[in-house]
């Protein structure tokens, strides 16, 4: 039988990676992004029969609602959910960051991953499927000028331990993926589109790539179905920590 995943952010980094690993290993794949002629360079990649198209913006919850009650016949089905899709805009500190940034942020990061898991739980509850949930160490270690992106991702990882506890006895499994530095799309994005800066960023430090993430979303989703990893935290071996820091009285 033909397992379906839905994976949002398939246009780029993670979630394009994503859409290709199980495509690529016979799955069905609906694929979402706001970049539609990104989608179908998967739909192109893959075949029609393997991978569906569903543009939309995620903070949109009417286009949400609409690309899911339009998905065709052998892609309703879901049994794996992605929640991928997300962003972090801006490094500066809280007292001089942008407040459309915060909320564009906490809209994409957490509302619009919320509703579309809401939307979506009957569906994984009927097929006792997995949710994987895209964190980041930002959630779990705070840095400067992590703000609001690490506060949306601290909440990725305890709604994940939430549903968790709902979902007890569903046989859903619940996993909340916690990346560290990967090279993708994420820093041009942050920087509003540095590409210096984010090249910069990357240089030397041997990321993890998308391909290395998108690996360990299919294990999680793939396991026996005894077996849930709750979280798994994942850095390259480039990246570690630094202390904390002290202002002291002049
Ligand atoms: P990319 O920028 O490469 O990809 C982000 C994806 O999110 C794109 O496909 C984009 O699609 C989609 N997206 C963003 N906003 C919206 C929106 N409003 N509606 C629909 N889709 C949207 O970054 P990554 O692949 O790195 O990021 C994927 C996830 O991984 C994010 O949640 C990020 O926070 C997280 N992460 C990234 C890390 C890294 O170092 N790269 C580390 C830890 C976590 P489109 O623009 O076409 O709509
Ligand atoms: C992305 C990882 O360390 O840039 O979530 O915040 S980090």
């Amino acid at each position: 039988m033909t397992s379906t995943l839905l994976v949002t952010g398939a246009t780029s980094g993670f979630g394009r990676a994503t859409a290709d690993r199980f495509a690529s290993a016979g799955w069905r794949v609906v694929a979402c992004g706001r970049r539609a002629e990104r989608l179908q360079a998967l739909v192109d990649a893959h075949g029609a029969e393997r991978v569906h198209a569903a543009a939309f913006d995620v903070r949109d919850a009417d286009a949400m609602a609409a690309a899911i009650d339009a998905l065709p016949d052998g892609f309703r089905d879901i049994d794996v959910l992605v929640n991928n899709a997300g962003l972090a805009l801006g490094t500066a500190p809280a007292q001089r960051a942008s407040l459309e940034d915060w909320r564009t942020m906490i809209d994409t990061n957490v509302a619009a991953l919320a509703t579309l898991t809401h939307r979506l739980l009957p569906v994984l509850i009927a097929r006792r499927g997995v949710i994987v949930n895209v964190s980041s160490v930002a959630g779990v270690y705070p840095y400067p000028g992590g703000n609001v992106y690490g506060g949306t991702k601290a909440f990725v990882s305890q709604f994940s331990l939430g549903l968790r506890a709902d979902l007890h006895g569903t046989g859903v499994r619940v996993t909340a993926i916690e990346p560290g530095m990967a090279e993708t799309e994420f820093t041009l994005v942050r920087t509003h589109g540095d590409r210096t800066a984010s090249d910069a960023l990357y240089r030397g430090a041997r990321p993890m790539t998308a391909e290395d993430i998108a690996e360990q979303i299919f294990h999680v989703a793939t396991l026996p179905p005894h077996l849930n990893i709750n979280r798994l935290e994942i850095m390259p071996v480039s990246q570690s920590f630094a202390g904390f820091q002290v202002a002291r009285d002049e």
